[in-house]
């Protein structure tokens, strides 16, 4: 039998900065690429690493080499501490399945198998913020995520609730005007509600990838200006 606390020291040993259990039954009707991906399991471990606020300082009007490199090897991390969990997991009896960090796999509609935020929420590491993103208490929004599927009983944590009250400062700072300011209480109706998605991949694709050391579809402004996890005032 492998416990909660178990699984969550190992995650941390490996080099997590955040790790959160969610119960499965919290994301029923959630979209997933298959769309049996979420049966065989009833738990997911989710893993946060922490990006250096410093980058986030250096972002200005557009992404920076840096962030592209932290953002690349935050992946790689994540991606390196999931496979290990995941065979600490296949190794006691369960089945695990680790979801890649950052992988579209329909790249027309801008999906992965499924999402990390949503599913870090359910597993309570934070709240989804005006932006989209995760937002967590201590690192705010400055967090890459994945997902280790597993059907081993881990004791599932507590949720968190939203805490962006009347904040508006993504929304104010967005360079392509895509955050729409929507406020709910667990998640929007739909992505569109939150997000002009169309402005924000044009921003990324057309104007910030092609930038010199940039390469991927990458912003941090709506990151950078959340008060959560810095020392500045929070809303
Ligand atoms: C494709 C993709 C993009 C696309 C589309 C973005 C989008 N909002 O979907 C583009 C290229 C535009 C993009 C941009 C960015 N991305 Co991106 N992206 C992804 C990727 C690979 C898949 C996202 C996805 O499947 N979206 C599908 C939609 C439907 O899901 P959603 O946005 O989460 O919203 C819905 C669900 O969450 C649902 N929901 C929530 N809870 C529940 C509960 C139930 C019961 C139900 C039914 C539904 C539900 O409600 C929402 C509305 O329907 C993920 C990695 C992953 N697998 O998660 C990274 C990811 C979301 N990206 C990330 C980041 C940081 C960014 C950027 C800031 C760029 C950057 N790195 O500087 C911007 C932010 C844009 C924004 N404000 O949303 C991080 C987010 C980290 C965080 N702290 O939240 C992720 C998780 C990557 C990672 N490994 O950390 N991204
Ligand atoms: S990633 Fe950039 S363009 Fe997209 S919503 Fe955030 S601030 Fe706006
Ligand atoms: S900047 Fe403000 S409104 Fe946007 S996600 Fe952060 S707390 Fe919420």
């Amino acid at each position: 039998m492998f416990s909660a606390l178990e699984i969550k020291n190992k995650a941390i040993e490996l080099g997590a900065d955040l790790v959160g259990i969610a119960d499965l039954n919290r994301l029923t009707g959630i979209q997933t690429i298959p769309e049996t991906l979420l049966d065989p399991y009833s738990r997911a471990v989710v893993i946060a690493s922490a990006i250096s606020p410093d980058i986030f300082e250096q972002i200005q009007t557009e992404p920076t080499p840096l962030y592209a490199h932290h953002y690349q090897a935050a992946n790689s991390l994540l991606d390196h501490i999931n496979l290990l969990l995941q065979r600490e997991l296949l190794r006691n009896g369960y089945q695990a399945l680790a979801i890649p960090a950052s992988q579209a796999i329909d790249k027309g509609k801008w999906i992965g198998h499924i999402s990390h935020k949503a599913v870090a929420k359910a597993a309570g590491l934070g709240w989804l913020g005006k932006n989209l993103l995760l937002i967590t208490p201590k690192y705010g929004s400055r967090v890459r995520l994945t997902t280790l599927l597993t059907n081993a009983p881990l004791e599932a944590d507590p949720l968190l609730p939203n805490r962006c009250g009347s904040c508006r400062r993504c929304q104010e700072a967005c360079p392509a005007q895509a955050i729409k300011g929507t406020t709910w209480e667990d998640h929007p109706e739909s992505r569109e509600d939150a997000l002009n998605l169309a402005a924000c991949t044009q921003k990324l694709t057309s104007d910030f990838s092609v930038l010199p050391g940039i390469g991927k579809n990458i912003c941090g402004i709506c990151i950078k200006v959340c008060p959560w996890g810095t020392d500045a005032n929070r809303p």
